[in-house]
């Protein structure tokens, strides 16, 4: 149960950081696995300029340890206190951020979640877990506090770089920069660290991003957004690895299930 501060410091700031929300044997359990399914060859991997991969989306539907992850009291306790109902995962996906890897432009979840994927509501919580230290020095998020009291403030732009240009995911939902200068001048823009194991959950319409990795420390980062199940993507523009299909209510694990699989 998250306790009072806790849950003010979420509605009021739009994230809070749990650290040792994941044990170091939970934590071995998911770094294993993430190296395991950054190595697919399929679609839903992402790859930096040289081939390498850094990120995977909807990787709880490729392996029993992200199945596990998805239902772990931790993760889906504090999910549905937050948003007061029974949730769904809606993506899913790992964020390898290598040394000199690629930026995360400034961006809403919630911008695409919506126009692409038909979401109707701002209501939804992106679950960070981190699998690394992120520090200061490692390109940790960054983020805007109080963003989410603004709703959809992104703007549609085709993606230069999207593969398909007659699919509707051939646009982002990026900031300006005069929109991002009016926010940080209003409130203030922080960076997001925190230890291996701690666990991030953030208000899905927080303005956020990150810059390149120049540092030698890995930044591994494993992210679930979900959204209480009255509040579906029913718009199927996207394969399911990226926007969810499964709309069952997540139920707790036992415990220890992620752990067993060490
Ligand atoms: O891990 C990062 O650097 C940013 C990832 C992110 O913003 C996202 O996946 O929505």
């Amino acid at each position: 149960m998250l306790d009072e501060t806790t849950v003010t410091t979420y509605n009021e700031r739009g994230w809070v950081v749990l650290p040792d929300a994941f044990s170091p044997t939970e934590v071995g359990v998911m770094e294993a696995a993430a190296l395991k399914v950054l190595e697919r060859p399929g679609p839903e991997i992402g790859r930096e300029a040289d081939g390498s991969p850094h990120v995977c989306w909807g990787m709880h539907l490729f392996d029993e340890r992200f199945d596990a992850l998805v239902h772990h009291p931790t993760l889906v306790d504090a999910g549905r206190q937050l948003l007061g109902e029974d949730v769904y995962v809606h993506q899913s996906r790992i964020n390898m951020k290598q040394t000199n890897g690629s930026i995360v432009a400034w961006h809403q979840d919630f911008g695409t979640y919506h126009r692409v994927d038909g979401i109707p509501d701002a209501r939804g919580i992106m679950i960070a877990v981190f699998l690394d230290d992120l520090r200061d020095v490692n390109a940790p998020l960054l983020a805007v506090p109080g963003s989410h009291r603004e709703g959809l403030v992104s703007t549609a732009a085709v993606d230069p770089s999207s593969p398909d240009f007659d699919q509707v995911s051939k646009y982002r939902y990026d900031i300006t920069p005069e929109t991002m200068s009016r926010l940080v001048d209003q409130y203030g823009l922080e960076s997001i660290t925190g230890s291996a194991g701690s666990m991030l959950l953030m208000d899905m319409t927080v303005v956020h991003g990150s810059s390149v990795n120049i540092s030698p420390f890995r930044r591994l980062v494993l992210y679930v957004n979900i959204c209480p199940v009255d509040n579906r993507g029913e718009s199927y523009e996207r394969p399911e690895y990226y926007a969810a299909r499964d709309f069952s209510p997540l139920m707790p694990d036992s415990t220890d299930r992620l752990a067993q699989f060490a």
